[in-house]
């Protein structure tokens, strides 16, 4: 059975070395519980960083720490202090993080972490490209290891790869600032599945993948040249039970055994049993929004001051990388705040806000979910925040409310919490009085919601489906490929080709012999395809037809000094090698006038787009445009040319980033039909790449060989990915 391998940053796992000694201890976060229960199941590794510096310890250390891996199944790469400094703490913490949270002004630029970033990801993929077999599944996870995708893809492309972001994927005007941002968009599409948070992070996704590379997109499906890569939104889940068994037992639990932490808050709520808690818990970083939370609660202490003495927030935050000054700088601005609140509303009796500066015992962390009246998570960004469904998870008694801002991954899931915007602190003080007023009857109505959901989508859930999604798009994949012209179908065509006597070849341009250009006129021949066409009407034996959309003047021009028959404008026209131009079918013109000033109006709106008019057909071409705005606009001018050509027998044909206006009745296909009508043609071959050549590979059917350039749906016969295999594919006929 393949195999299924983890790849993340850490391992789930801590090492204790005392003297000789070396224990190994499971990690108990959310990633590791979801992700153990899987790559155990399916018999993998987990690959990962175990957390040591490798230049401490001595190769005989290093060595046992892996064999003390090995009961947990895990591999590690050893990092050195410079490369955690320069890759972790670096690339990852200080321009990836920052920049991906829309933290700009945070952001450090340094091409030596970039460097680091580079050599640790590839030390990474050397050590699963040592691990994996051919035919195993690999999911890599989050924003420090975004290059190890491609490096691993591109030795091992038979091996499926998934890769899941933790963090938000910023919209395209913030990813474009970053000068590595291609290296890093084509890292993480190595990866065949590719999994975000949220919708509006793979959107963002898509938007720069469409503007970075121009590949093409259909649903969630991402066409690069030679594979179909997906992306989806699979929300984080937790482990539901562990939060609500603990919580109950908590509960029962006898006075006697009961944490010191929780006879404190006993005791709180025994002076004044209508004391209200409310509670914080994040690591001190400043995606967090601490001190808007701070100042909100401020001023909710100021605009009701009855509240005064009843009300304590409890704030947990988890150091986390204090050494680099940003933090540094929050953490002071934190400290006064909380400072500035405590003597402005504190009394002898009364402390309004509990701050905790460390982290605290998996039981302490239940005792606060349990006691606390509200959950106040208000994060300037955030990609998912699991502390929102760890609070739900805990609440037994379904009462409780959540203060929730809309730019946690998590709001999407939680319309029943009290949605606020992190930056309107007017806004979260009025939600603390809500949260605080609200009925019991609303809080269990609102919690059953909240609880049914998270229980429903848990961390089990949550990867169980992003294997479902690896599953699919192998299938998918798979279909896509199942007639790519492989080495034993070539062998046999080619074959095929050499015991023919009497051969019509059918050959679209653009997108099949020469790429696509921002500029049709920049399309030209180069040498090697002028070679390839020599060759190939240097044989006798073959009848030689460039069919194309294009009009009469480029093409005669282009192909003056080949032995090659034109058939442009899709089919209207038909210029025999060495005789004059004939009309293949009958069309007339006077629709033009009515419909120019309709393509000219989507010109005005669409700035990049342009107008090529041929001498039957007008065409919209926005290849240069803002890739979005080109599409919606196209879909746009569909609709209202579909009102209009019924009227007027026009087609309106969709090719590669142009619309096309035409008379009715032309058609590739038709054309190549009385072409070949007549003759005695033993071999017909024909190639191209979108919809217009459809209408030829249907028309030829079995009696042709017909190719489709690109992977999507058609009816030819077989698939060649790129220009560049058709190039290949038309060298090893030749030659
Ligand atoms: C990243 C993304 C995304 C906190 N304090 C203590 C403690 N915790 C635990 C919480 C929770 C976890 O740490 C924090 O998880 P979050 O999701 O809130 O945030 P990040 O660490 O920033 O994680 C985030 C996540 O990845 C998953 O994809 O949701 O958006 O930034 O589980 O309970 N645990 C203990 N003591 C503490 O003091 N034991």
């Amino acid at each position: 059975m393949s195999k299924l391998h983890i790849v993340s940053n850490r391992l789930p796992i801590s090492i204790q070395t005392e003297n000789d000694n070396i224990t190994v201890t499971p990690s108990v976060g959310g990633l590791a519980t979801g992700m153990r229960s899987i790559y155990k199941e399916y018999g993998g590794k987990w690959i990962g960083w175990p957390g040591l510096d490798a230049c401490e310890m001595s190769t005989d250390q290093l060595n046992r720490v892996d064999k003390a891996l090995e009961s947990e199944s895990c591999e590690s790469v050893h990092l050195t202090k410079d490369e955690i400094n320069l890759y972790y703490e670096g690339f990852s913490n200080k321009t990836i993080w920052p920049l991906f949270h829309y933290f700009t002004q945070h952001i450090t630029y340094s091409h030596e972490f970039w460097e680091s970033y580079k050599q640790v990801n590839q030390k990474f993929a050397d050590k699963a490209l040592e691990v994996i077999e051919e035919g195993d599944t690999i999911w890599i996870h989050d924003y420090q290891l975004m290059l190890v995708p491609e490096m691993i893809k591109s030795v091992k492309p038979n091996v499926t790869i998934g890769f899941f972001l933790h963090i938000p994927f910023p919209s395209y005007e913030v990813f474009r600032i970053l000068p590595w941002r291609t290296e890093l968009l084509q890292g993480i599409l190595g990866a065949d599945l590719i999994g975000f948070h949220t919708y509006d992070y793979e959107r963002h996704f898509f938007s720069c993948v469409r503007r970075l590379f121009g590949y093409e997109i259909s649903f969630n499906q991402i066409h690069l040249e030679d594979r179909i890569v997906m992306a989806d939104a699979f929300p984080m889940g937790i482990d539901y039970e562990k939060f609500s068994n603990a919580a109950l037992e908590n509960v029962q639990k006898p006075v006697q055994e009961k944490s010191d932490l929780h006879k404190e808050l006993e005791k709180y709520f025994l002076i004044s049993p209508d004391r209200r808690l409310i509670l914080s818990i994040d690591r001190m970083d400043y995606t967090k929004g601490i001190p808007n939370r701070l100042r909100a609660f401020d001023l909710f202490l100021q605009k009701h001051p009855e509240y005064i003495g009843k009300v304590t927030l409890i704030m947990l935050t988890v150091p986390s990388r204090d050494e680099v000054d940003s933090y540094k700088q929050l953490k002071s601005e934190v400290d006064e705040l909380v400072g500035k609140i405590n003597g402005k509303y504190g009394t002898i009796n009364y402390t309004p806000i509990w701050y905790f500066y460390r982290s605290l015992p998996f039981n302490n962390l239940i005792e606060l979910f349990s006691s606390s009246d509200v959950a106040m998570i208000t994060p300037v960004r955030d990609g998912m925040n699991l502390v929102a469904k760890e609070y739900v998870a805990s609440r037994t008694n379904k009462t409780g409310v959540i203060i929730l801002s809309e730019m946690a991954g998590v709001a999407k899931e939680m319309g029943e919490a009290i949605i606020i915007n992190p930056n309107n602190e007017e806004e979260i003080a009025d939600s603390i009085k809500t949260a605080l007023d609200m009925p019991l009857k609303e809080q269990r109505e609102r919690m059953t919601l909240l609880q049914d959901r998270t229980k429903r989508y848990d961390v089990f859930k949550w990867s169980r489906e992003f294997i479902k999604g690896l599953r699919k798009i192998e299938k998918i994949q798979h279909s896509f490929l199942a007639k790519k012209i492989t080495n034993g179908v070539k062998k046999e065509l080619v074959k095929q080709y050499k015991e023919a006597q009497n051969r019509a070849v059918f050959l679209d341009y653009d997108g099949t012999l020469s790429p696509f250009k921002k500029n049709p006129q920049d399309a030209y021949p180069d040498e090697e395809l002028h070679g390839i066409i020599e060759k190939l009407v240097a044989d006798k034996r073959n009848t030689v037809t460039i069919i194309s959309g294009r009009d009469r003047d480029t093409l005669e021009e282009w192909f003056k000094d080949h032995k090659v028959n034109l058939i442009v404008e899709h089919g209207v026209w038909l210029k025999n090698y060495g005789q004059e131009w004939e009309m293949l079918v009958s069309v007339n013109n006077s629709w033009k006038p009515e419909i120019r000033p309709i393509l000219e109006s989507f010109v005005d709106r669409t700035p990049g787009s342009f107008i090529e008019e041929k001498n039957y057909s007008l065409v919209w071409h926005y290849r240069k445009a803002e890739p979005e705005q080109g599409e919606l606009r196209a879909n746009e001018l569909k609709d209202e040319l579909h009102t209009l050509i019924g009227n007027l027998n026009l087609e309106v044909m969709e090719g590669n980033k142009v619309i096309e206006v035409k008379s009715g009745g032309i058609n590739k296909g038709a054309s190549a039909m009385k072409f070949i009508n007549n003759k005695s043609f033993d071999h017909i071959m024909a190639i191209g790449d979108d919809w217009t050549d459809e209408y030829m590979f249907r028309e030829l059917g079995d009696k042709g060989v017909t190719i489709k350039v690109g992977l999507t749906q058609t009816s030819a016969n077989y698939k060649l990915e790129s220009v560049a295999a058709v190039r290949r594919y038309l060298k090893d006929l030749v030659e």
